[in-house]
C-alpha cells in the first residue's frame, strides 16, 4: 500500500542499544514492508557495534539514516533526538518501532491506514485482535497491571498506553511539544499519550501480536518499571489539583 498520497512522508524511528544480531533483519523487513518510507537507526554508541552496521546499511540504501548518540540515555532520550531529527527534515508522520523484532515491520501499513483518521495510532496488545507470543506470565501481569493502573489513575481511554510500536503525525508531535519531555522507558509512551489526549488530539488502537525477542537481551530493568509507576502517580495528582 502507497500511504504517500494522503500521509506524506513516514519516517520510521528504531531505538538501538545493543542489538546488532537484530538491525539488519528489522531494517529489511521495514525496507521491504513500506518502500517508500526512510528509516532512520537511532544508536546510543552500542559496544557491541549495531551504529557500524546501520552505517554499512546506510551506505547501500539512500532511505536509510543512522543517529550516531554519545552514550546509552535511555529510550525516551533517542526517541526525541530521532524524532526531532525526522521533524527537521519535514517528515509528516513519524513511526516507533523497537530493533528486536516484537514491533513486527509487516503490521506497519495497518498501523499508518489508521493514521488517516487520527492524530496518534498505538499499536496495541491489548485491545480484541491483540496478542502476545512468547511471554512469560509474569511479564503479561507487569503490562496488563500497569496499563490498568495507569488507564484507571490518568483517565486515559487507552488500553495500552505503555505500548512503543506506534504512529505519531508531525502535527502531533509539534502540538505537543518534546522539550520538557523527561521521561523515558515505558513512562515515555505513557507521557506522550497523555501529552495527545490532553491536547484533544485523537488516539486510535490497532490491534498487533507482538512477539518476544528471540536474540540479544532485554535493557528493561526495575529501574524503568520503578521510573513508570511513581511518575504516572504523580501525573494523576497534579492533574487533579489543576483541574479541581
Ligand atoms: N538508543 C537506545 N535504544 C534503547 C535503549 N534502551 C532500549 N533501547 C531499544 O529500545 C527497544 C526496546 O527495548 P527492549 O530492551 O526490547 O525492551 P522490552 O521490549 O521492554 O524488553 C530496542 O530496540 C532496544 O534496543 C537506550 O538506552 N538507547
Ligand atoms: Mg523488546
Amino acid at each position: 500500500m502507497d500511504t504517500r498520497a494522503e500521509l506524506g512522508r513516514t519516517l520510521v524511528v528504531v531505538p538501538t542499544y545493543n542489538e546488532c544480531e537484530n538491525v539488519e533483519s528489522v531494517v529489511g523487513r521495514i525496507r521491504a514492508t513500506v518502500p517508500e518510507a526512510d528509516v532512520l537507526v537511532a544508536d546510543d554508541a552500542s559496544p557491541d557495534g549495531t551504529g557500524e552496521i546501520a552505517a554499512a546499511l546506510a551506505r547501500r540504501d539512500p532511505q536509510v539514516h543512522v543517529l550516531h548518540r554519545p552514550g546509552k540515555a535511555g529510550l525516551g532520550a533517542a526517541y526525541i533526538g530521532g524524532f526531532t531529527w525526522g521533524l527537521d527534515r519535514a517528515y509528516d508522520v513519524l513511526v516507533e518501532m523497537d530493533a528486536d523484532g516484537s514491533h513486527r515491520p509487516e503490521e506497519l501499513p495497518a498501523l499508518l491506514a489508521a493514521l488517516r483518521s487520527a492524530d496518534l495510532v498505538i499499536g496495541s496488545r491489548w485491545v480484541p485482535g491483540g496478542r502476545v507470543v512468547n511471554w512469560p506470565k509474569s511479564r503479561e501481569i507487569l503490562s496488563r497491571g500497569g496499563n490498568a493502573y495507569t488507564r484507571a489513575l490518568l483517565r486515559l481511554p487507552v488500553r495500552d498506553a505503555t505500548g512503543g510500536y506506534r504512529a505519531y503525525r508531525a502535527t502531533t508531535l509539534k502540538e505537543i511539544g518534546l522539550d520538557d519531555v523527561e521521561s523515558q522507558g515505558y513512562c515515555f509512551q505513557v507521557d506522550l499519550t497523555l501529552r495527545t489526549v490532553r491536547a484533544g488530539l485523537r488516539v486510535t488502537e490497532v490491534p498487533i501480536t507482538f512477539v518476544e525477542r528471540t536474540r540479544g537481551a532485554s535493557k528493561m530493568s526495575r529501574a524503568i518499571v520503578v521510573e513508570a509507576l511513581i511518575r504516572v502517580t504523580a501525573w494523576a495528582f497534579s492533574y487533579s489539583r489543576k483541574t479541581m
